[in-house]
């Protein structure tokens, strides 16, 4: 091959090697980019787990064989979540709804908080309710009312 046939080729290859080099860049470059953002989403979505689980504490109340609220009076910060697990074999429930219970004087509400009433919790089940309301809740079990099976959430301001 003469070196006048040669060079074309030369420039041909050239002119490839620089549009395989600048798109390898490219590409290179992109990735970097991609790779910093997920970085960055990945530190975003630690630092949004970590606010979370300091204001979602976990609270626990439990229900018994014995018709009893374990602890019977829980006092919360305002915001918390509760969570109700029957432990027992019976269903029990949590309400504190004047309109459904035996006798009002057993439950009472914080002014301007809304009734509740869980329904039938199962063996084994559970069942949760936000605390929005600061004051004091007194509730009873719907079934065990008779019973004495009652319990207070406090929640602070
Ligand atoms: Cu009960």
């Amino acid at each position: 091959m003469s070196l006048s046939r040669a060079l074309p080729r030369i420039a041909a290859l050239v002119l490839v090697l620089v549009l395989v080099s600048g798109c390898g860049t490219g590409a290179l470059s992109g990735l970097l980019g991609t790779t910093a953002g997920k970085a960055k989403q990945t530190a975003s979505q630690a630092k949004n787990a970590t606010t979370k689980s300091k204001s979602s504490q976990k609270f626990t109340v439990t229900m018994t064989d014995e018709l009893k609220f374990d602890p019977p009076t829980l006092t919360v910060p305002k915001g918390a979540k509760v969570t109700w697990q029957n432990k027992g074999q019976v269903a029990h429930t949590v309400t504190d709804d004047p309109a459904k219970v035996a006798d009002k004087s057993h439950v009472s509400l914080p002014e301007g908080a809304q009734p509740f009433d869980s329904g039938p919790i199962s063996a084994g089940a559970s069942w949760s309710q936000t605390f929005k309301t600061p004051g004091t809740y007194h509730y009873v079990c719907l079934p065990h009312e008779a019973a004495g099976m009652a319990g207070t959430i406090v929640v602070t301001p």
